[in-house]
C-alpha cells in the first residue's frame, strides 16, 4: 500500500431501502468495494467495511404513499430483502447498518447542531413549492415539470434524469405536484443552508493533493471539475416533510435534514454501531479519526458530487470548528461509471434487469461476482449480456479454473492415493516465481482500483497451471517415471492452493471450496494472501474428493433468460440504442426483415401487454406475439402492412408461440409506434 497508513475505512454507497438491489448497484460500487475489503484481509491490514440501507428521502415516502403504508414499513421490507441479497451474494461488510437507526439520528442531528452552535449554517426564508390540496411543501421528487436544460418533459424535482442536471424543485418549467398532479403555489419557509462555495478553494486542493498520492479515477476528476468549473452554491441541508432526522430545535417538528446530508454521516454512525456491537464502544474513532487510516468510499458515479465535493466539505466545517477530533477525509472515491443490461438500461418499471435475488436463484453467487469483476464499468459504461455471462463461466471458470483444481485432484487420488505425493523436494523455484509474480501484480492491479485486471492477472496463473499439467504429461512419466509424474502433481496442488488464496477475494466461495476439497484448516484469506507461495502442503498431506466445481450452464438455460426479456417487440428504452456497439454488414444480413400484412390481433389472455397477432408475408402466414397492447388496440392493427424479423429464433410467451418480430419506434417518453410501410408494397417483400 502506498503510504504509511495502518489501517483501512472502506465505504461503499448506501442503497437506498426503496428496491432491490440489481446487478447494476453491484457492479458501481458494491463488488469492487468487497474485492478490496477482502483483498486487505488476506493481507493482514486491519479493516472495517460499513455499509447500510439510507432510508430517508422523498422516494421513500413517495412509494410508502402509493402503497398506503408508512415509511417505516416500506424501508423495513427493503432493508431486509438487500441485506439477504448482499449475504447471498458474498457481500462481506463489516456491519450494514441503516440509517433509521436512534444512533444514527443522534450523530447526524448533532452534526447539524454543532454546525448550527458554530456558526456554519445560514438560515434564509425562501419561497417554494407547496400543494395546496396535500397541506404541504413540496421538496425534491415531490415535484415533476420541464426540464431547464434539456426540455425533458418529465423531470425530477432534485435531477433531470434525462440529462443529470441537478435542479431545484422552482428551476422547473411547467411544475406538478407528484401528490395532486396540480400546478403548486409558492410559500415562504425557512430552511438552514450550507455555505459550500467557502469550501471550493479548499476542496480542490484536497482532490488534487488526494490524486496525487493516490491516483484518483479520470472520470471522477472529471466530474468534480465540471463541478468546481460552475462554482459551488449554498445548499439548503433541511425540507419540510415529517420522515427524516428531525431537527433537534423545538418548533420545528416538521423540518428534517436533506437525506444527503445524513445519508453520508452513516458511514460514521454504521462505524460507531460497529464497533459498540464488537464490545469496543470507542474503537470507531481511530477509523475516523486517526490520520493513519486510509478511507477509501466506494460509489457509482451519480453520487460523485456528495461524497468528493458535499461530504469532504461538511467534514472540513466540522475539522475547523472542532479541531480537537477532527475527522479525516476520503484518501481515494472510485466510482464506477453505469452497467446497462442487454444494452439498455435497468429499469424496474419496464422490468428489464434482474435482481440479484432472482439471479442468485438461477446461478452460483460466484460466477456472477466473476462475471462482473471482467466487465467492471471502471471507465466507460459497460454492458452485462446472458450470452457473455454463460461464455465466461463456461469458458473460463468451469474450463480453465474448475477444471484444472479437477484434473489435479482426480489425478492425485487415481494414482497417489489421494494424498500429496512426495514430489521428492520442493516445488521448482520457476513456478514458485509464477506464483508469486501473479500475486504481486494481482495485488498491484487490487490497490490502484484495477479490479478487473488484477483478476486476469489471477486467471492467468489458472492457465499458467493448467499448461503446466500438459507440458509434464504426468499421464505419461506416470508410467515411465512415477518420480516425475510425483513432483508435478505435488506442484499442481500447491497451485491449487495458491489460487484459492488469490480468487478469494473475488470467487469466496470457490475458494473455500477449493480449500475443503484440499482438507486445508481454516480458510483460505486467514491463511493470507502471502503464504500462497511459501505455505505450501507438506508430502502425504491428505487431499478430499475430486468435485465438479463449474457445472457448465446449458445454451437453453440462457435462451429461456433471454426470451423472458420484456418487450420482443423492442419496447425499450431508445437510449439503449445509442450504446449499441457497431456491427459488421454480414452481422446485419443475418436479420430477415420482411414487410407483412395482418390478418388479425387479439389480446393475450391475463397479460396486460401482449397481443396475439396472424400476419401474412404473403406465401405463409405466422403468428407473433408483441408486448404493445398498452399501446395498440388490436382491431386497429388488422390490414396494415408492417415490418417484421423473420428469422427470429420461436418462443413462447405466455403459452403463445411467436415466429418473429415487429418492429416499432420507441420515443424516450416510452411513446410506441409500429413501423408501417406503403399499401402498395406486397407483403413478403425483402426489407434490406
Ligand atoms: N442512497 C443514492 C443511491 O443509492 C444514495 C447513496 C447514499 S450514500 C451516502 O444511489
Ligand atoms: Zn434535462
Amino acid at each position: 500500500m502506498k503510504g504509511t497508513f495502518k489501517r483501512t475505512l472502506v465505504t461503499a454507497a448506501l442503497p437506498y431501502a426503496n428496491g432491490k438491489i440489481h446487478l447494476g448497484h453491484l457492479a458501481g460500487a458494491y463488488l469492487p468495494a468487497d474485492i478490496y475489503a477482502r483483498y486487505l484481509r488476506s493481507r493482514k491490514r486491519e479493516v472495517a467495511f460499513i455499509c447500510g440501507s439510507d432510508e430517508h428521502g422523498v422516494p421513500i415516502t413517495i412509494t410508502a404513499e402509493q402503497e398506503g403504508v408508512t415509511p417505516q414499513a416500506v424501508v423495513d421490507r427493503y432493508h431486509s430483502l438487500n441485506r439477504t441479497a448482499f449475504d447471498r451474494f458474498g457481500m462481506s461488510f463489516d456491519n450494514y447498518s441503516r440509517t433509521s437507526l436512534p444512533l444514527h439520528h443522534e450523530t447526524a442531528a448533532g452534526f447539524f447542531r454543532n454546525f448550527l452552535d458554530r456558526g456554519i449554517l445560514t438560515e434564509k426564508t425562501e419561497d417554494q413549492l407547496f400543494d395546496e390540496e396535500a397541506g404541504m411543501f413540496l421538496p425534491d421528487r415531490y415535484v415533476e415539470g420541464t426540464c431547464p436544460v434539456c426540455k425533458n418533459p418529465d423531470a425530477r424535482g432534485d435531477q433531470c434524469e434525462k440529462c443529470g442536471t441537478f435542479l431545484n424543485p422552482r428551476e422547473l418549467i411547467d411544475p406538478r405536484s407528484k401528490i395532486s398532479g396540480k400546478k403548486p403555489s409558492v410559500r415562504a419557509t425557512t430552511h438552514w443552508y450550507f455555505p459550500l462555495g467557502k469550501y471550493q478553494k479548499r476542496l480542490e486542493e484536497y482532490i488534487r493533493d488526494a490524486d496525487k498520492r493516490d491516483g484518483w479515477k479520470q472520470n471522477v476528476l472529471q466530474y468534480c471539475q465540471g463541478w468546481f468549473k460552475e462554482g459551488l452554491q449554498d445548499r439548503a441541508v433541511t425540507r419540510d416533510l415529517d420522515w427524516g432526522v428531525k431537527i433537534p430545535l423545538p418548533g420545528f417538528e416538521k423540518k428534517v435534514l436533506y437525506v444527503w446530508f445524513d445519508a453520508v454521516l452513516g458511514y460514521i454512525s454504521g462505524t460507531r454501531e460497529w464497533a459498540a456491537r464488537e464490545g469496543d464502544p470507542d474503537g470507531w474513532k481511530k477509523f475516523w479519526h486517526d490520520p493513519s487510516t486510509k478511507y477509501v468510499a466506494f460509489i457509482g458515479k451519480d453520487n460523485v458530487v456528495f461524497h468528493c465535493i458535499v461530504f469532504p466539505a461538511m467534514l472540513m466545517a466540522w475539522n475547523d470548528a472542532n479541531p480537537g477530533e477532527p475527522f479525516i477525509l476520503p484518501e481515494n472515491v472510485p466510482a464506477n461509471e453505469f452497467l446497462n443490461f442487454e444494452s439498455q438500461k435497468f429499469s424496474k418499471s419496464r422490468g428489464w434487469g434482474i435482481d440479484v435475488d432472482e439471479f442468485l436463484d438461477l446461478f452460483p453467487a460466484d460466477s456472477l461476482r466473476y462475471a462482473l469483476t471482467m466487465i467492471l464499468p471502471e471507465s466507460r459504461d459497460a454492458d452485462f449480456t446472458w450470452r457473455e455471462f454463460q461464455a465466461r463461466h463456461n469458458n473460463e471458470l468451469a474450463d480453465i479454473l474448475g477444471n484444472f483444481i479437477n484434473r489435479t485432484v482426480t489425478f492425485a487420488h487415481r494414482h497417489f492415493e489421494g494424498r500429496v505425493p512426495d514430489g521428492g523436494g520442493s516445488t521448482p523455484a520457476a513456478v514458485l516465481r509464477e506464483i508469486g509474480g501473479a500475486g504481486k501484480k494481482a495485488a498491484a492491479a487490487w490497490e490502484r482500483y484495477s479490479f478487473k485486471d488484477g483478476m486476469l492477472e489471477v486467471m492467468n496463473l489458472a492457465r499458467y497451471a493448467n499448461k503446466y499439467f500438459n507440458d509434464a504429461e504426468p499421464w505419461k512419466t506416470v508410467k515411465t517415471d512415477s518420480g516425475a509424474a510425483a513432483s508435478t502433481i505435488a506442484c499442481c496442488l500447491n497451485l491449487a492452493r495458491a489460487l484459492a488464496i488469490y480468487i478469494e477475494p473475488v470467487l469466496p466461495f470457490t475458494a473455500k471450496r477449493i480449500w475443503d476439497i484440499l482438507r486445508l484448516p481454516g480458510d483460505p484469506s486467514a491463511a493470507g494472501w502471502e503464504s500462497a507461495s511459501s505455505g505450501l502442503m507438506p508430502a502425504g498431506h491428505p487431499v478430499g474428493s475430486p468435485e465438479i466445481i463449474f457445472t457448465k450452464i446449458e445454451n437453453t438455460v440462457i435462451e429461456e433468460r433471454m426470451n423472458s426479456l420484456p418487450g420482443a417487440t423492442g419496447d425499450g428504452d431508445p437510449a439503449g440504442a445509442a450504446q449499441t456497439p457497431h456491427i459488421a454488414l454480414d452481422d446485419f444480413k443475418k436479420v430477415s426483415l420482411r414487410v407483412a400484412k395482418v390478418l388479425a390481433a387479439e389480446r393475450v389472455p391475463k397479460s396486460e401487454k401482449l397481443l396475439k397477432i396472424r400476419i401474412s408475408l404473403g406465401d405463409s402466414e405466422r403468428q407473433v406475439v408483441a408486448g404493445i397492447a398498452k399501446h395498440y388496440e388490436p382491431e386497429a392493427l388488422v390490414g396494415r402492412k408492417i415490418v417484421v424479423v423473420a428469422n427470429l429464433k420461436p418462443a413462447k410467451l405466455m403459452g403463445e408461440i411467436s415466429e418473429g418480430m415487429i418492429l416499432a419506434a420507441s420515443d424516450e417518453s416510452g411513446n410506441l409506434t409500429i413501423l408501417t410501410v406503403s399499401e402498395d408494397i406486397v407483403e413478403g417483400s425483402i426489407v434490406k
